[in-house]
């Protein structure tokens, strides 16, 4: 029997150099609440990742509910039915109506040109998704909020360290959220993160995720405990010195996994755009009509051969139970984001993915 290949596997540094950090923190006994690590962390990454003001979170869908919380975003938002559930589930933790808009066939994110038609005076905000860490037509988006006065926050959970024309697409919009969830490319088993442009929201942000104290006596909103550990940031500082090598190996997957499918009919390679600094976060491929099995099809077929591709994202987000009553779910709003759902699939990429492995994925899909 072949070992198991899955859509993923997280980048572990040797477990050696880990206990160092382990031994700080058995010294100081400081375990959570904005303890050295968390700050060092922070500071790191605003390095890193070419942003101004950052607040760690314990995850990312728990940054999403506090950056809504920090915006005052009440009454709609408009977000893309393309996505993991957490972003909608956001909006509805907050008591918000999601409003579900068409996503771009090429990039599958938020088309601009479909968010219009979506405004109503109820409007509060926009919540697109840079998904799979493409990302999103930032300009087109900024223009539309500014004209209607809306907020922006991207959902940037796949989008760690990706660069566009102007620098790190984090600084784009009112705020961005980060997933460092074990399935990410940038992970510390759980995380998240919220990017914010200045040093107010970032200290407003800090308060809400700690239940919304402000100082030992004063609580100045309903927070949450959004907080990250001292052993998360610890794990964080360490795989920070990893990253580059990480995303220079995801790089060579990506490139071999074009490179043997790039004549495989019906099979759709998407984001291949070299003008941005990618992180390789997923393989995303369409399978068209024209090749021999359905998408579905070809999905058993490789876990016959014990390979877990997934089909990120399918189901809809519209089309789980607690959103399939909304006007803006129904299918024929939802064309393009509709028929990807049915087509796509994230085929493995991660690290230490060898050639072998690599090899056994690309052999299925060149056969059909
Ligand atoms: N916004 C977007 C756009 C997102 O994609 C996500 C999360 C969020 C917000 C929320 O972020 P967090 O609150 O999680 O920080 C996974 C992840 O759980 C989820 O974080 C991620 N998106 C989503 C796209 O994928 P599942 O249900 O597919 O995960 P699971 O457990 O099936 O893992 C996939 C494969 O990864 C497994 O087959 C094996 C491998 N794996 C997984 C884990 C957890 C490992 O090898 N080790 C592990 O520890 O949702």
């Amino acid at each position: 029997m072949n070992k198991p290949i899955y859509v993923t596997q997280p980048s572990l540094p040797p477990l050696e150099e880990f206990m160092p950090y382990l031994h700080k923190i058995w010294e100081n006994k400081i375990l959570t609440n904005g303890g050295p690590f968390h700050q060092q962390l922070e500071k790191e990454l605003c390095d890193y990742l070419g942003v101004k003001y950052i607040s760690l979170f314990a995850n990312a869908t728990i940054a999403l509910v506090t950056a809504l919380q920090a915006l005052r975003i009440t009454g709609e938002v408009i977000t893309t039915p393309y996505s993991f559930v957490a972003t909608a589930h956001s909006l509805l933790w907050n008591g918000i109506k999601p409003v579900f808009v068409d996503i771009d066939p090429k990039t599958l994110n938020l088309d601009p040109s479909k968010i219009e038609a979506a405004i109503t005076s109820q409007t509060k905000a926009i919540m697109p998704v840079h998904c799979y860490g493409q990302p999103c037509d930032v300009e087109a988006i900024q223009k539309i909020a500014d004209m209607y006065n809306l907020k922006v926050i991207y959902d940037a959970a796949h989008a760690f360290g990706v660069k566009c024309h102007c620098g790190s697409v984090l600084n784009h919009g009112d705020l961005s959220v980060l997933s460092f969830h074990a399935t990410k490319v940038f992970n510390t088993f759980e995380g998240g993160a919220i990017i914010s442009p200045d040093a107010k929201t970032k200290y407003h942000i800090d308060h809400l995720k700690n239940f919304g104290f402000v100082d030992e006596v004063t609580v100045a909103a309903p927070g949450i405990n959004g907080k990250m550990s001292e052993l998360n940031a610890a794990f964080g500082l360490l795989q920070l010195k990893h990253i580059d090598d990480a995303i220079l190996r995801r790089n060579e997957i990506d490139r071999t996994y074009r490179e043997a499918l790039k004549d495989v009919k019906g099979i759709t390679c998407l984001n291949g755009n070299s003008s941005i600094e990618k992180n390789y976060s997923y393989f995303t491929i369409l399978v068209e009509d024209e090749y021999p099995l359905s998408r579905d099809a070809l999905y058993e077929k490789l876990k016959d051969h014990a390979i877990f591709a997934r089909r990120y994202f399918y189901p809809l987000i519209s089309d789980f139970p607690m959103y399939r009553g909304l006007p803006s779910s129904s299918p024929s709003n939802l064309n393009v984001a509709t028929n990807a759902a049915q087509r796509v699939m994230c085929l493995p990429i991660y690290p230490d993915l060898n050639r072998e492995a690599q090899n056994r994925v690309i052999d299925i899909l060149q056969k059909g």
